[in-house]
């Protein structure tokens, strides 16, 4: 049977494709949603994918997670560099999450060098390209029994 995973969005990714694909590629969240749903199911993942431009929405997504999924994948946008009230729903949930970034956040601003969520998930993924959320989702089945 099949487990559920989450692949959660934070803030303006419902943007991809649509604007700085220099940055961010020219697929859209629509194509990375199907490409998650046909990579889960080689993995034998359910996957929900959610995007939300609202902190406390992401926030009660990670408290549902914990008790319909096995594990979270989340680019929490912005979010990653701002957020405590996420660090702490991270840190309050006993599946695991993984942090993932579509551009390396290293090599781009300072401000982006730094993430709040971090120190709360199990790994992070960045630089890869949309390919960082298929890398989650192994990441996730490498970590899930
Ligand atoms: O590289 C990533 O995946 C980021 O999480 C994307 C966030 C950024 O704030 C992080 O530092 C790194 C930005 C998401 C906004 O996505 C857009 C996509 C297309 C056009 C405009 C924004």
């Amino acid at each position: 049977m099949s487990k559920t995973v989450f692949v959660l969005n934070g803030p303006n990714l419902n943007m991809l494709g649509k604007r700085e694909p220099g940055i961010y590629g020219a697929a859209t969240l629509k194509d990375v949603e199907n490409d998650c749903i046909a990579a889960g199911r080689e993995l034998g993942f359910t996957v929900d994918f959610r995007q939300s431009n609202h902190e406390g929405v992401l926030i009660d997504w990670m408290h549902e997670a914990n008790e319909k999924a096995v594990g979270v994948a989340i680019n929490a946008g912005a979010y990653t560099h701002t957020s405590i009230a996420l660090h702490d729903a991270i840190k309050a949930i006993s599946v695991p999450v993984i942090e993932l970034h579509i551009s390396n956040v290293h090599a781009r601003e300072e401000f982006r060098h730094h993430s709040m969520i971090a120190p709360a998930v199990k790994g992070v993924i960045c630089g890869f390209g949309t390919a960082s959320y298929i890398l989650a989702l192994h990441a996730l089945k490498s970590i899930t029994a």
